[in-house]
Parts: structure tokens; C-alpha cells; sequence
């Protein structure tokens, strides 16, 4: 009968997999799978969710849910994204402990979707009122906005995040929410001027389009700049948020200017107006439209696409574009427009959610780009499994961080556990001296001529003849070389799988330059935007130094991050994505296998009953069993802690079963607890029983 070996009542499968008997990686994805095939998305491993992605709406996330789980235990009722929020919540609010929601998983695995129910879980239960009604809107209404701009369809996800985003919400000391501040990470910028094959450009494009082109022509448009009005799907959101209507309208123009300027065509032309013989012309109205969209003037736009002027202290040297040049440029302006509006969008959106009150207690949540392995991996995606090797090494620390600091509060004894640590691979990316990241940035600032592949050389060197690195790299392998790797490509281990990395554009990623030209074009805009946007374009600021390198500023940005996440209680939801097809009903093995693999949940498993398999307050626990002892039921007079000793001598348990923790009780075998279930389950089908005699002798 399968509700007697779970810990709770009516339950399939196994709720929680620290009491999941025998313990093997088959038995714990048969008990995912069992649970999946009954719409039991969630289970536990402890205190930590499993989520898998049901690829189909399930009426779990309805008011009367969310009103089940409310101030409930978290063991109480069966698996739910709910508990967690709930226990992370009442933490939050009654303890004064700031909390994080530490979201991971492979792309189109479930992160985006479970970040919001979080907040739309702790947004239904936190205070009412008019204020905190509005603030709670706008904090939810910043994903639709952030989505429409900074998710695509990939060949993963049909949402897929193109960001990472983490977001801070503020509580004041009632846990009512007073505001809260957004911190973006590196843009997938590149995907505005290509996309891969099968997939699509940032959602906002096709929003934009919508009724006017059909969403497989992204390339020729013809949008009237006067019509076109707010026909967006995230304008109402927009609007919520706090964006004044002529703000809208203004960046609406700048993505229609996008697009205008996807369209421009360079072609080399003789003696146009006697101006210059190397002119490059353009053949389409888009420039026109462009810059009309912009408030720019067109013949200054001309110019920055057809030369490049290299100014070096006293001196200013202009050269000509070639056509491939000023497709560079061209698109190199896309890039920049495209990711600094998201920017400025997020900029924006913190102004709104701006905490005005004393805030006292924050709600961290973090939802990044999942890890991806493409058959065709670029600088992108470097750093988005960079990213995600850095959550997952926060996750090994704290999972064991945690459990030992527990023990040690608790006061009961611990014996470390052996598991994989992903540490060398960050740092082998990140290493100040020889991190991949360290030695991208020394070529780009080397003088010479620097090419993606002089980097790969580097990179190769580096590893054959350096002995420290070799060591470092080569022992542990994750820096993986061999004879049969593709021409251009290194190859890294990550702990998620091996991915093969084409260094073709990796130089200029990184470096992310704009001319000078092009930026003093688009700060003299008259456009209320585009200042704002292009402040180096402005005249009088000429500032010679180097803007630091994309992958710098990420590297920076996720180490404050990651230091920012240590100082707060983390929860935990590792979503697994069950098949590759976005497909309901399919359970692949292979592949959930393969993610419970890499994200160490076997061992996650391990560490959490290496100890004890289970602890608990002891009031709830007491509350939970008195009924199966005499002296304890109905009521206890004394403290809990003596309650729960007088009931297990009762139920003579052995001593080396139990360990007295200061707040809780530790058991160590997952079976004891069973036996408290079943005994406790008996117990409940007995009382029926008599219940139901007692019925029938009164008929
Ligand atoms: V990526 O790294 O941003 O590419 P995510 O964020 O992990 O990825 P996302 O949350 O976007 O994945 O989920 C992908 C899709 O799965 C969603 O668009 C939904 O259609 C579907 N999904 C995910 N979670 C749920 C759920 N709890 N219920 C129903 C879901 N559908
Ligand atoms: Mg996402």
C-alpha cells in the first residue's frame, strides 16, 4: 500500500526522497517517474524541491492551494512549490531571517515559471491594502515587461530567458512587500541581429509586428511610426509598472528603429554628390525611417556607416568603411541599442519598485538562463554555463554548509560526505592570472593583431606548457584537448556535460566596442531616449579609457551576486526537465537521469541522511504522534522536548535510533519513521472504525 511507506498520508510514490527505501539512482527516478505519471510534479529531498516541467497547465496553483499550504508545516501536506515559498516566507517574517530562492535547472526546465509562482505565492499571502496592493502589481507586472524584451523562443524553450535576473524583494518588519530592485545579467545581445536556425528574435519584435506582419518576416517591416500605437501585449504591464505613456511610445520607437536598421544595405558607390569615392550608399528608405523614428540627422548617420575616425590624444585619424565594415558597424549599433534599452528598461522599472519605506527583511530570487549545450556553443553560451557552474557551486557549499552548520547548532555529531566539487571548473574559468576569462581579456588588450584564433593558441599553450596550469587543467581534465577537436574549438568538462566551444567571435564579444562615431550620432538624437543611452557619445566627455571587457563586468557582477546570495538563507528548487520534445505526459529517463546526475541530487540525498534522514521541531512532532502513546495523548502538560522523549521510550525505540537536538529531534533511519507512520496510520484506521460503530449503533 503505497500511503504507508510515504511519509504523509495518500501519497504517491515517495514524497521525499531522504525516505525513499532502497536508496539507487533507479529507484529514485522510478519514484520521479511514478509521481510525474500521477501529476506529482514535486517531491523533496529534505528541504529542497524537485520540480519537473509537466509541459501542460495543473490545477495546483489555484487560490484554494495556496490557502492549504498557508502557515502550514512544511512536511505537513504533499510536495509543493507552495511549502517552499510559504516556509521561506513565514521565515522571512517571523525570524527576521532575509531568504533566497535559488532556481536552477537546464534551459526550458521549469525556472522562469516556478520564479513566479514564488512571487505570486508570497504576493497572495503577505498583507492587503491599497499600497501594498499596488506595489505587489507592479513587482509582479516587471516579468511580463522583462519577458517581452529579454526572452526568445530558442530550440529549447519557446521562452527562454536571453538574461539572467535576480530580484530582491523588500519587506517592512509587518512582511508586507514596500518595493524591491532587479539586477540584470548579460543580455544575449547577439540574437538581435541573428538567431539560429529554428529559433527567433527577442518576443518584443513580433509583439511590435503583431497585425501588421506575420512573425516568420522579421526582416522587411513597414510600420507606420504614426499608427503604430500600443497594440502590445506588454503595454497594460508596462503601464502597471509605472512607464508614462510617452515612455512607452519611446521605446517602441527605439525597437521599430531596430528593425529599420536591420534592413539598411551597404553597397559600395561611386561619386554620389561629388562627396567622397569610397561613399558607401544605401538603397533602402529604412535609413530614412530610421532616423526620422530617432530624431537623427540622416546625412550624419551616412557619414558615421562610411568612416571611422580613431582619435589618439591630439590626434584625430579618419578612415574609410568597407561594405563588411559597415555591417559591422551597423549591426554592432543593434546590438548596443537593442541591449542598452533593456538596460535602461530595467533602470527604469527599480525606479518604480524603488523601496520608499524603512525595508527590514529581503526575498531574494534567482532566475538565470539555464545551461545549454548547442550543437553550435559560442561566447554566449560560455558565459551562461559559466553562470550556472557558479550556482551550482553555491548549492555543493551550502547544501553542505548548512547541514553541517545545523549539527553544530543543534549540537549533535557529523561526518563529512565525499562528493563532486565543480570548483576547479570556475576556476579554470575565472582564475584571476590563467582563467579562461583572465587570458581572453589579456589578448584583447594585447597590441597586435588579435584574432580569435591567436586566442585559442593562447588558450592551448597555456594548457600544454604551463605546468601549473597543466596540473590544474589537464589532471582533472575538464579542460578537455585531443586530436579529433574541430578546428577552432576548445572543449571544457562542465559538471553539467561536455560542451564544444567555437572561439569565432569570442574576441570581439568580449571587447564590445562601438565607434565613436556611431555613438556621437546617436547622443546628438533628438530622441529623450538615446542621451540617456549613449553617454560617451557626448562631445565634451571625451574619455580615452577602455570600457571594461563583457566578460570583466559579468564575471564582476556575478561575484557580487554570489557574495550577496551567501549572506541569506537559500531554498532551493531544482527543476528537471523530463523531455526534450516541450512535450506533456513524456518521461525520458535518459534524461532526467542524466540531470539528477549532474546536479548531484544522488549525493544530495547521501549527505541528508549520511546524519539523520529527518528532523523535526519538537512541537510538531509531538503534535504529529501523541495519539500512539497514552501518558502524551490528549494533551501534554509539559514541554515538547519532554513529550517527545516520554512518547518514543514509550514506543520503545532504540536510543542509537534518536538524537536530542536543542530545538529538534533527529532520527537517523528513514525506516523509524515509517514504523511512526504506519503505527500512526493504524492508529487513524482504528479510531475510524470505532467511529463508524459508534455511528451505526446510534442509527
Ligand atoms: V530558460 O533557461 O529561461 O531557457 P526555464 O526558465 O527553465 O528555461 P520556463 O520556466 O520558461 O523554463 O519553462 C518553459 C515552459 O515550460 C514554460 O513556458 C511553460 O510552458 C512550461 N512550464 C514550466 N513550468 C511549468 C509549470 N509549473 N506548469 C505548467 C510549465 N507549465
Ligand atoms: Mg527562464
Amino acid at each position: 500500500m503505497e500511503a504507508k511507506t510515504s511519509l504523509l498520508d495518500n501519497m504517491i510514490g515517495v514524497g521525499d526522497m531522504v525516505l525513499l527505501e532502497p536508496l539507487t539512482e533507479e529507484s529514485f527516478i522510478n519514484n520521479l517517474k511514478n509521481r510525474f505519471d500521477h501529476s506529482e510534479i514535486y517531491t523533496y529531498i529534505g528541504s529542497v524541491v524537485i520540480s519537473l516541467n509537466p509541459y501542460r497547465p495543473l490545477p495546483i496553483y489555484t487560490a484554494d492551494k495556496v490557502e492549504e499550504y498557508r502557515n502550514r508545516n512544511f512536511y505537513e501536506l504533499s510536495p509543493h512549490i507552495y511549502a517552499l515559498a510559504d516556509e521561506a516566507y513565514r521565515s522571512l517574517r517571523d525570524q527576521d531571517k532575509d531568504q533566497c530562492i535559488l532556481i536552477t535547472g537546464e534551459s526550458g526546465a521549469g525556472k522562469t515559471e516556478a520564479s513566479k509562482l514564488v512571487m505570486s505565492y508570497v504576493a497572495a499571502v503577505c498583507g492587503k491594502g491599497q499600497e501594498v496592493n499596488k506595489v505587489k502589481e507592479q513587482l509582479l507586472q516587471s516579468n511580463p515587461v522583462l519577458e517581452a524584451f529579454g526572452n526568445a523562443k530558442t530550440v529549447r524553450n519557446d521562452n527562454s530567458s536571453r538574461f539572467g535576473k535576480y530580484m530582491d524583494i523588500e519587506f517592512d518588519f509587518k512582511g508586507d512587500p514596500l518595493g524591491g530592485v532587479i539586477s540584470n545579467y548579460l543580455l544575449e545581445k547577439s540574437r538581435v541581429v541573428k538567431q539560429p536556425r529554428g529559433e527567433r528574435n527577442f518576443h518584443i519584435f513580433y509583439q511590435l509586428l503583431s497585425g501588421s506582419v506575420h512573425p516568420s518576416q522579421y526582416t522587411p517591416i513597414n510600420i507606420n511610426p504614426t499608427v503604430m500605437r500600443f497594440r502590445l501585449v506588454s503595454q497594460n504591464a508596462m503601464q502597471i509598472v509605472g512607464f508614462m505613456e510617452d515612455e512607452v511610445q519611446s521605446v517602441l520607437e527605439l525597437v521599430a528603429a531596430i528593425l529599420k536598421l536591420g534592413n539598411i544595405e551597404f553597397k559600395p558607390e561611386s561619386r554620389v554628390n561629388g562627396f567622397d569615392e569610397s561613399r558607401l550608399f544605401t538603397i533602402s528608405i529604412d535609413l530614412k525611417e530610421m532616423c526620422e523614428l530617432l530624431g537623427i540627422e540622416q546625412s550624419a548617420l551616412e557619414r558615421a556607416f562610411s568612416f571611422r575616425t580613431v582619435e589618439a590624444r591630439l590626434d584625430k585619424v579618419s578612415t574609410t568603411l568597407n561594405v563588411a565594415q559597415a555591417y559591422y558597424a551597423r549591426d554592432a549599433l543593434a546590438k548596443n541599442l537593442y541591449s542598452r534599452l533593456f538596460s535602461w528598461l530595467v533602470t527604469r522599472i527599480n525606479e518604480s519598485i524603488k523601496v520608499r519605506g524603512l525595508r527590514k527583511k529581503v526575498m531574494g530570487v534567482l532566475d538565470i538562463y539555464g545551461f545549454e549545450i548547442f550543437e553550435d556553443n559560442s561566447f554566449e553560451q560560455f558565459i551562461i554555463n559559466y553562470c550556472n557552474e557558479k550556482l551550482q557551486q553555491i548549492f555543493i557549499e551550502l547544501t553542505l554548509r548548512e547541514e553541517q552548520e545545523e549539527y553544530v547548532r543543534e549540537g549533535i555529531e557529523w561526518t563529512n560526505i565525499e562528493y563532486f566539487n565543480n570548483a576547479i571548473i570556475c576556476d579554470l574559468i575565472e582564475n584571476n592570472q590563467n582563467g579562461i576569462l583572465a587570458m581572453l581579456d589579456e589578448e584583447c588588450l594585447r597590441p597586435g593583431t588579435v584574432t580569435d584564433e591567436t586566442f585559442l593558441d593562447k588558450l592551448n599553450t597555456i594548457c600544454a606548457d604551463h605546468q601549473h596550469f597543466e596540473s590544474r587543467l589537464s589532471k582533472n581534465s575538464k579542460f578537455l584537448t585531443d586530436h579529433t577537436l574541430p578546428h577552432n574549438c576548445f572543449r571544457i568538462q562542465h559538471y553539467a556535460g561536455k560542451v564544444l566551444y567555437r572561439v569565432e567571435g569570442f574576441v570581439d564579444k568580449n571587447n564590445d566596442l562601438l565607434y565613436r562615431d556611431l555613438s556621437q550620432v546617436m547622443f546628438k538624437a533628438n530622441h529623450s531616449l538615446m542621451k540617456l543611452l549613449f553617454p560617451e557619445g557626448n562631445p565634451n566627455k571625451v574619455n580615452l579609457k577602455r570600457p571594461p571587457t563583457a566578460g570583466f563586468q559579468f564575471r564582476a557582477s556575478v561575484g557580487t551576486l554570489m557574495k550577496n546570495l551567501l549572506t541569506k538563507n537559500p531554498n532551493y528548487i531544482r527543476c528537471i526537465k523530463p523531455n526534450d520534445k516541450k512535450a506533456a505526459h513524456i518521461f525520458t529517463e535518459s534524461l532526467v537521469c542524466h540531470q539528477v546526475r549532474y546536479l548531484g541530487l544522488m549525493e544530495n540525498v547521501r549527505v541528508r541522511r549520511a546524519g539523520y534522514a529527518f528532523r523535526q521541531a519538537y512541537e510538531p512532532c509531538l503534535e504529529r504522534y501523541k495519539m500512539l502513546c497514552k501518558q502524551t495523548w490528549p494533551h501534554w502538560k509539559g514541554p515538547a522536548r519532554e513529550g517527545v522523549e516520554v512518547l518514543l521510550t514509550d514506543l520503545q525505540i532504540p536510543n542509537e535510533e534518536f538524537s536530542y537536538g536543542r530545538s529538534k529531534i533527529f532520527i537517523r533511519n528513514p525506516r523509524t519513521l515509517f514504523t511512526l507512520e504506519n503505527k500512526r496510520a493504524q492508529c487513524l484506521e482504528d479510531l475510524a472504525t470505532l467511529i463508524q460503530k459508534i455511528y451505526r449503533g446510534w442509527k
